[in-house]
């Protein structure tokens, strides 16, 4: 369904009207174009899946690389600082 892969004989899966109401299933996001479905880790992934090669969009996947940045960052200050933390407070 509207994946860039008809699924029925008569493509009607893959019909731009339908599609561009279609909303995807979950763990799929839209292309901008909102006529594809592709899976979500297909997104910023260093090939083109959308006709529109919107899903390699540098502006997008910047921000997605901030957002992993910013999820490691809050792991590391919980698992190493906060461990030094404890040990700085037991020696006081
Ligand atoms: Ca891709």
């Amino acid at each position: 369904m509207c994946d860039g892969h008809p699924s029925c004989n008569d493509t009607s899966d893959e019909d731009p009207a339908f599609c561009a109401q279609w909303n995807c299933t979950a763990e799929y996001w839209k292309c901008k174009d909102g006529l594809q479905c592709i899976l979500e880790r297909d997104f910023c992934y260093l090939s083109y899946d959308c006709n529109d090669k919107s899903d390699e969009d540098p502006t997008m996947c910047d921000q997605l690389t901030c957002m992993e940045n910013e999820i490691e960052l809050a792991y590391l200050v919980v698992v190493l600082l906060f461990p030094l933390y404890q040990n700085f407070s037991f020696l006081m």
